[in-house]
Order: C-alpha cells, then structure tokens, then sequence
C-alpha cells in the first residue's frame, strides 16, 4: 500500500463518472451572436466569412504561414497525402489512433511499421533507415500525446533518401519546439480539431503548409478538386468545414488559453500525488525548452504497482472513472494491418511494451482539484 500523507481523504460520490475527456464548451450564450450573423448572412459552408476568419486567426496563433481548415483530421490525412502525390511505401508508427494508418490505405499506400521511441512513444528514428527500400516515398511520424517528435533526426534522414514528411499532429495544437511551433517542421502537418481535442470545433481538422502554391492544391482537393465553376482539376474530396464548425473555432481561440492553463495546474497536481505511488510512471516526452499543450495524462503501469495495466483500468472504471488505453491495441494488431512483415510484435517490441502498460488518465479543463484526487486515491488504494 502506498501512503500519500498529503493528499487529504474525498468522498467518491458513486453517480459522479469521470471519463478520459471531456469537450471545452463556452457558455451558449456566448455562441448565439456567432449563430445569427450565420442566419443572417445564409452562408453555410464552402469557405465562407468564418472559414477565413478561422484560418487566418489559426495562423497567427500557431505561427504559421498557411493553413486548410478541414471536416476533421482523418481527411486531412488522407487529402495531405495526395497533396504531395504520395505512393507506394510510407513509414509510419503502429503507436497512434487507427486513422494514421487509415489514411494511408485510403490511398493505397502501404504502411511500414517501425517502433517508437521509449521515451516519448513516439516514432524513433534510429530505426527509420533500416525500414527505408527503393517504394519508400515519405515518412509520417505522429507527436502523440502532443509530445514533439525528434524533428531534426527525422528531417537528417528524409533529406538523404530524398522522402516527404507528414506530420500527423493531431495532438499537437499550440505545442512549440526549440522556439517555434512543431507544425513548422516536415512537409505539412495536420491537426484534429475533434471534440475531444486542446481546441475543438464539435469535428475539425487542417493542414499546415508552408507555402501559398501547397496550399491552393490542397484547397483545391478539398473541393471536389474544382478551381473555378467549370474545371476541375483532381479526384478531390469533399472535406470542407462548414461555417457552424468554424464560428465556433473562433468562439473557442477565445478561451484556449485559459483551458490550456488550468490543463498545466492538472498536470502538475497530478504529478506531484502519483510521485508516491511506486509502479505509476508519469510520461514526459517533452524538453526543457518546449511549450507543451497537456493534451492527455499518459501514465505507465509498472512492475512496481503489483497490478496490471488492465486491472487498474477496471479497477478506476468500478470506481466511474472512465480512463481510456490510447494506445491499445497497437494500429499493427488490426486485421487490416497484422499480416504486413512490418506489423510482427518481435518488429515493434517497444510499442508493444508500452500498449501494454499505458493508460491516459482524465485531463480537461473541467477536471476540478477534487476529481484528480479522487482519481489519485483510487489509484494509491489500488496498488498491491
Ligand atoms: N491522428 C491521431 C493521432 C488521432 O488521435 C486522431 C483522432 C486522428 C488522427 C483523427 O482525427 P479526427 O478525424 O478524429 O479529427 C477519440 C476521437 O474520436 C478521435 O478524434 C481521437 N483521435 C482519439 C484519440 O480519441 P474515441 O473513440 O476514443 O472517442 P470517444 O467517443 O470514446 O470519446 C472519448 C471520451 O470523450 C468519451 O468517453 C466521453 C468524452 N466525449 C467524447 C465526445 C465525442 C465527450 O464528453 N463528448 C463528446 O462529444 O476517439
């Protein structure tokens, strides 16, 4: 049993459920002037007023010079991809959500597992060139969790074998690396404005470009591929985020800094009252420079703790607190993906290891002091 002198005794009350996330919503009220000039304008979609409202003021508050708002992040994925007229063989991670590796099959791409990092779960790049043959056309790494990748190690090796870089920074709103944003680096870099996400628009996503020229193809692909009334011009998608979506991103860029703010005073509660649990390993995947989003608590069940990973999970879920394996099974384990030589457990022992012990604890806004020592108690109590 652990002993946490300080962290002071709470009723659990049993109807009161916890779960992994919950969406960042500002009073209505707050959204009903948004509403009307959309009623009043009949605008509803198609890169109207507060689609380019969004994406300029996304610009400016990640420091970036372009960006594509999209329907949600899987179909920026997919879209970046053909964007950069990618084929054949992508190296990608087997630790993320399912749609990183979605994205490719949709494009007919195959994925070439490699593992990832220990340290920050993330795809490693000692292992990238030996993955690399004559098909291999890009590389997409994913900062999960909103950790930053080891960018400059991964750009080393795409310049010398000549590959793209796809950014799957779903997580990664507003983090910064050595001194700028992370979605500066590689070719483009997609986010998810998901409901659950650091900044949500109900469902959302874009890519990041850097330059006018990528920018105008993918708006193009975006939109059925057309370029004026009359001529289109690609295969392309619907994937356009509608005026609803948008107004509310604006809405939401209005608070994201204080919602990022109380995500820090969590992390840092959270931290400092599972220090005296043994077995409960916090994830810090970020450097000492970078600015981090707290995007999710990710925690590993340890030897140390005498309970398994799935017993803990089950454990808080008796408890109605609803903490979710992100990520469990590994995207290699489904059917889709187990028979490709990549996708083999002795070829990804690390991500293995760590599918295996992770479980991402709540983290939102709301998550009041209270909850988080709830949830810490049931934990302490837990350990055996
Ligand atoms: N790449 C990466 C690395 C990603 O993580 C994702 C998405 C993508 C690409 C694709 O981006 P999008 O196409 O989604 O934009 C959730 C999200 O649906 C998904 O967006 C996210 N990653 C993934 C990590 O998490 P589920 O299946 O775990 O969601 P769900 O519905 O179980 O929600 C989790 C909890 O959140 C619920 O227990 C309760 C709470 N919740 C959820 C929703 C939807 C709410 O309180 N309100 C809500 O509206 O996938």
């Amino acid at each position: 049993m652990n002993a946490i002198p300080h962290l002071r005794a709470v009723e659990t009350p049993v109807d009161e459920r916890i779960y992994v996330t919950q969406p960042h919503l500002p009073p209505l009220s707050e959204f009903m002037p948004y509403l009307e000039e959309i009623w009043e304008s009949k605008v509803l979609s198609n890169g109207g007023p507060f689609h380019q409202q969004l994406e300029k003021a996304l610009c400016e508050y990640l420091g970036v010079e372009h960006l594509a708002l999209f329907t949600n992040g899987t179909l920026a994925l997919v879209t970046a991809l053909q964007a950069l007229r990618v084929t054949g063989e992508v190296i990608t991670t087997p630790y993320s959500f399912v749609a990183t590796a979605h994205s490719l099959l949709w494009n007919g791409i195959k994925p070439v597992f490699v593992d990832i990092d220990p340290r920050t779960l993330n795809l490693d790049p000692a292992r990238i060139e030996a993955a690399i043959t004559p098909q291999t056309t890009a590389i997409m790494p994913v900062h999960v969790y909103g950790h930053p990748c080891d960018v400059e190690a991964i750009q080393k090796i795409a310049d010398n074998y000549n590959l793209k870089v796809i950014y799957d920074a779903a997580h990664a709103f507003g983090v910064q690396t050595k001194g700028q944003s992370v979605l500066k680096h590689g070719d483009l870099s997609i986010l998810s404005f998901h409901a659950t996400k650091v900044f949500n628009t109900f469902e959302g996503g874009a890519i990041v470009c850097p330059d006018a020229k990528t920018k105008q193809r993918i708006d193009h692909l975006k939109n059925f591929g057309f370029v004026n009334e009359t001529t289109v011009v690609a295969a392309g998608i619907n994937g356009k985020m509608s005026e609803i979506n948008a107004a509310f991103g604006m809405l939401q860029l209005k608070h994201v800094d204080g919602a990022i703010a109380r995500r820090k005073q969590i992390d840092t509660l959270y931290r400092s009252l599972l220090a005296d649990v043994d077995g409960i390993r916090c994830l810090s995947g970020m450097g000492a420079d970078d600015v981090p989003n707290h995007a999710y608590f990710p925690v590993l069940v340890e030897g140390g703790y005498g309970r398994s990973r799935d017993d803990l999970y089950q454990l808080l879920r008796d408890n109605e607190v609803f903490g979710r394996r992100y990520f469990y099974p590994l995207i290699s384990e489904f059917p889709m993906y187990r028979g490709l030589p990549s996708a083999a457990p002795s070829n990804l022992p690390t991500a293995s290891d760590a599918s295996g012990k992770v479980l991402c604890l709540p983290m939102y806004p709301a998550l009041t002091d209270h909850d988080v020592e709830r949830i810490v108690r049931v934990i302490a109590d837990g350990a055996q």
